[in-house]
């Protein structure tokens, strides 16, 4: 018999595809975009398309494991779940009957879902008063910059960019990240927009825009800013919207008008005149929309960069046309409880420590902090900065660790117990995105793998074991979902999202108005663009956006003379989809790519074994010479599993635990390196 289930893409893609899955006999034989869904359109990513390839891969953990031998070695020995279920929840009570806090849960987004994702997992760990972990990994640092400029995660509907003249794609590579997005642009391209790509790699976005502007890593304040002098200067201003419905103006002008074209060009490496055309074009091609993306802020001051770059629709008055504005993420406009999914009010352990997820290396070693890990939805070794401490730290003989998961990833290697955990096509879960405004529902289509079992239910099991009895650890998970859409504002809308239409369509959109800034209201303590921020003031920060020069920049005089970038390769989601072998065949293995001039000035021949380093540490991987990297800076695409690596290392090898100007994000493209060629 075949049927279709309608889901959802669980992955960490601004994109959040409707998914439509044929199942044949109990087995899903096809997962395809829902043509119904107007933003996926019946297309998924290639990685996606191959879902069936993942969930049915032989190295799939269907069983629960127990480590036998050293931590990081892979080997384990299937067990019951009686067994592990058992040994874990004696372990971890032992710990929390003194300690809570010096349990740390460890998740991100491996999958999205709200119910899979943190739901009964967050409840368990509140109650407990485990440490609280500080989820910073992605997108805090710009998330932070909306919130101070523009009031939360909010802009503009991504469907308008459809009917944008001029798009700037900023610090995102869309072809890569974001394929729908990039079919959006393609139909603006097609009514007659211009394409301006801002990226210090020229990407196979940059190929296909109309400009590429190839900026020095972590310097779009500068640019920003030096935009802002041009429109100043040349009065390309919308008065009457800066007026009513911005903050800070005069402040701003002061310091946009140290930024002169000249100035600007140096810094960001770029030239005048094309600045001087950027600014010409963003004043006199409307409507102009921006689609900020994750790359500005991953550097030092990636939170100014998002400020300033948020500040500009505010200055030209984009806002007033529903094709113009800005977005970065705008998951603000939803309307989901996810308080009610979480209850943070049930955690009541003062003593907890916010541990940063960014810097789990250091929390990690540091004496007397962590005893027990557990981890979900993540693979941290992978991942997270400054690998050789993060390692370190999770091959401690003293830390107990439980990594529920669907492969035995460089995580799940360091673990005292691996639970199978099930995949998207085997549990019910639902989902917001980052990229578009619906929500999206994801029913299971097939009976769980082996002896996998949802997130949910581990942690319901755990909980029972623990002698934690309360009901709200054991909601199923169909409620959960149908919970996430009690929220006041939903349930007084006049278009509320409603189950039966999640049910029959497997999406609905959120109430949002079409222009939402047109006329002001902001989400700020102003209800205007707070150019300056009197939040960042009483935090003693600057409260005017400026441009912070990066930690490690390129330099040609220091040690590591090169700036290294990491950013995500096509046919990946971060670590996941890595032991994919049709997918792995298509990236190859690690490269790094060096332009030609500073692979001439260190003898690096094209497809040579090279080793990147710093005082961090050392990676090795396959040279490839070309102009997609500028000189100066080096490429290195990921996020590969160390253990598919030449020697056993990634490029977070090298990348540091220093933090951003705000939300305390890692600066994962702020990071400097040298190279050599090996020896053969
Ligand atoms: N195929 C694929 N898709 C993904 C992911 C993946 O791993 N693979 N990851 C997902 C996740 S978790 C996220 S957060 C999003 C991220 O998606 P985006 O935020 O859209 O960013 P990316 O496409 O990752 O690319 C970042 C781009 O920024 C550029 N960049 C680096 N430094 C700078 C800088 O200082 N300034 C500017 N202007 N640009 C810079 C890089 O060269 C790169 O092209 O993508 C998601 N989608
Ligand atoms: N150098 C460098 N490092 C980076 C980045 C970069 O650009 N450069 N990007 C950063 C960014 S933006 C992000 S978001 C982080 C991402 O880091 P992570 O959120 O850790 O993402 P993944 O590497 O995809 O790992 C997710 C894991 O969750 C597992 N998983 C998926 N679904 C489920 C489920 O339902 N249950 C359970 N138990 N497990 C599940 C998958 O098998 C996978 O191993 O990486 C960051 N690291
Ligand atoms: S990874 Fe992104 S583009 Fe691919 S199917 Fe998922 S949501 Fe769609
Ligand atoms: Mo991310």
């Amino acid at each position: 018999m075949t049927t279709t289930l309608l889901g959802a893409c669980p992955h960490d893609c601004p994109d959040t595809c409707s998914l439509l899955t044929t199942v044949q006999d109990g087995v899903a034989i096809k997962v395809q975009g829902n043509p119904h869904h107007p933003l996926t359109d019946g297309v998924l990513c290639t990685k996606v398309s191959r879902y069936t390839e993942r969930t049915y891969h032989p190295d799939r953990v269907l069983h629960p494991m127990k480590r036998v031998g050293p931590k990081g070695s892979g080997q384990f020995q299937r067990v019951s779940w009686e067994e592990a279920l058992s040994d874990i929840a004696a372990r971890l009570k032992a710990i929390a009957d003194t300690s809570p806090e010096r349990i740390l849960p460890y998740s991100y987004a491996g999958t999205m879902g709200m119910v899979q994702g943190e739901s009964i997992a967050m409840r368990f760990f509140n109650l407990l008063g485990a440490a609280k972990l500080d989820r910073t990994i992605c997108s805090s640092a710009g998330g932070e910059a909306l919130t101070q400029t523009l009031g939360g995660k909010l802009g503009m509907k991504v469907q308008f960019f459809a009917q944008s003249k001029l798009i700037l794609i900023w610090g995102s590579n869309v072809i890569t990240s974001s394929v729908h997005f990039w079919r959006i642009a393609q139909e603006a391209k097609r009514q007659g927009a211009k394409l301006v790509c801002i990226d210090p790699r020229r990407t196979e976005t940059a190929d296909k825009c109309d400009v590429h502007l190839a900026i020095k890593p972590g310097t779009d304040a500068a640019l920003a800013l030096g935009l802002m002098h041009e429109l100043i200067t040349h009065d390309w201003l919308d008065h009457d919207y800066i007026n009513n419905y911005t903050l800070g103006f005069d402040a701003l002008r002061e310091r946009a008008l140290r930024w002169t074209p000249e100035r600007t060009a140096e810094v960001c490496g770029l030239k005048a005149e094309d600045i001087r055309q950027l600014a010409h074009d963003y004043a006199h091609i409307q409507p102009a929309a921006i689609r900020l993306n994750y790359g500005v802020q991953r550097s030092h001051g990636g939170g100014n960069a998002v400020r300033a770059v948020a500040c500009l629709p505010a200055l030209t008055g984009a806002w007033r046309h529903r094709a113009g504005g800005v977005v970065l993420s705008a998951s603000g406009h939803a309307l989901h409880n996810g308080a009610a999914l979480q209850r943070h009010d049930l955690h009541t352990n003062a003593r907890a420590p916010l541990i940063n997820m960014s810097t789990i290396g250091d929390a990690l070693n540091t004496p007397g902090l962590v005893e027990a890990v557990v981890v979900y939805n993540s693979n941290p070794v992978a991942v997270a900065p400054e690998s050789a401490k993060v390692v370190k730290g999770f091959a401690r003989e003293d830390l107990f660790t439980v990594v529920l998961e669907h492969f035995m990833t460089d995580t799940a290697d360091h673990a005292d117990y691996v639970l199978p955990a099930t995949t998207q096509l085997e549990h019910w879960d639902i989902h917001n995105s980052y990229g578009h405004t619906d929500m999206v529902l994801n029913r299971p289509a097939i009976s769980p793998m082996g002896e996998a079992k949802t997130n949910t239910h581990i942690f319901r099991e755990l909980s029972t074991r623990m002698g934690l009895h309360s009901p709200l650890l054991q909601e199923d998970d169909e409620s959960l979902c149908r919970l996430a859409l009690q929220h006041p504002r939903n349930l007084q809308s006049a278009a509320p999202v409603t189950w039966d239409a999640l049910l029959k369509d497997g999406f609905a959109h959120w109430p949002m108005d079409d222009a939402p800034f047109a006329q002001g209201g902001f989400a700020t303590p102003s209800g205007r663009c707070e150019f300056v921020s009197e939040r960042l003031v009483a935090q003693g920060l600057d409260g005017l956006p400026d441009y912070l020069p990066n930690y490690e920049p390129a330099n040609p005089q220091a040690s590591y003379p090169l700036a290294m970038i990491s950013p995500p390769a096509r046919n990946f989601l971060n670590s996941s989809f890595v032991n994919v072998k049709s997918l792995r065949d298509m990236e190859g293995e690690p490269l790094l790519e060096i332009h030609p001039e500073d692979a001439a000035a260190r003898q690096v021949k094209d497809g040579a074994m090279v080793r990147v380093f710093n005082d961090r540490g050392s990676h090795v991987c396959k040279a490839q010479i070309s102009t997609r990297a500028q000189a100066g800076m080096v490429v290195g695409l990921g996020i590969w599993w160390r253990k598919l690596s030449r020697d056993g290392t990634n490029v977070n090898q090298l990348t540091s635990q220093r933090l951003t100007d705000m939300g305390r994000a890692p600066v994962f493209y702020d990071c400097a390196v040298q190279v050599e060629t090996l020896a053969a």
